[in-house]
């Protein structure tokens, strides 16, 4: 075959997980979540995370790659989180290294099933297909970790807007608690 791309090389600082050559860089504000929480998000300029992504055709023959930075902070009770999606190839999977910071996985099925695993520095997490995720940090530094999934799975971001997470994870008196999300709907 001909190969489609030439090798390349990105330098990753490790603690940072900011990427050099600097890639396509998306940043997610308070004002591109609404709903999401259980509170108001606001105010809607507030930077939430920012995802960093290596450019490849989205192809199930490439691997996607991104670092995402996750803020500290609070909406109401509920800690700082991404969008949370399911691939739109349901089956495509996706694994998570944490780099810095305090943080969770939250997965769920599309039956309503869910799962909280631990993302920090030295976790290798496997979102297998057909489990949505989303990180939360639940620390008081950025949580950093690096992404990679396969290729043309793609982002469905509607199903979880439409339903949500079965569960919400905020701050309790001892720390990080699990709470049933009131709005979820199967
Ligand atoms: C990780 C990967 C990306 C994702 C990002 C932010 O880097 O899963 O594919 O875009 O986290 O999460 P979300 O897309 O849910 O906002
Ligand atoms: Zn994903």
């Amino acid at each position: 075959m001909q190969p489609r791309l030439d090798p390349f090389t990105v330098f990753m600082d490790l603690r940072t997980g900011l990427l050099d050559p600097l890639p396509v860089v998306a940043e997610r504000r308070l004002g591109d979540m609404r709903g999401l929480y259980a509170g108001e998000a606001e105010p809607a300029d507030q930077l939430v995370y920012r995802v960093l992504s290596i450019p490849v055709p989205e192809l199930n023959s490439e691997i996607q790659c991104s670092t995402t930075i996750l803020e500290p902070g609070l909406v109401g009770d509920e800690y700082f989180m991404t969008k949370g999606h399911f691939h739109a190839v349901r089956d495509r999977s996706e694994i998570y290294i944490g780099l810095a910071g305090e943080g969770r996985l939250l997965l769920a099925t599309e039956d309503g099933r869910h799962r909280l695993e631990p993302l920090r520095a030295g976790t290798v997490n496997y979102i297998p297909g057909g489990w949505a995720h989303r990180s939360i940090n639940v620390g008081s530094d950025p949580l950093v970790f690096f992404a990679a999934y396969v290729g043309d799975a793609g982002h469905d971001y509607e199903t979880i807007e439409g339903r949500g997470f079965p569960v919400r994870v905020v701050r309790g008196e001892t720390g990080p608690t699990v709470v049933i999300n009131q709005r979820y709907r199967r």
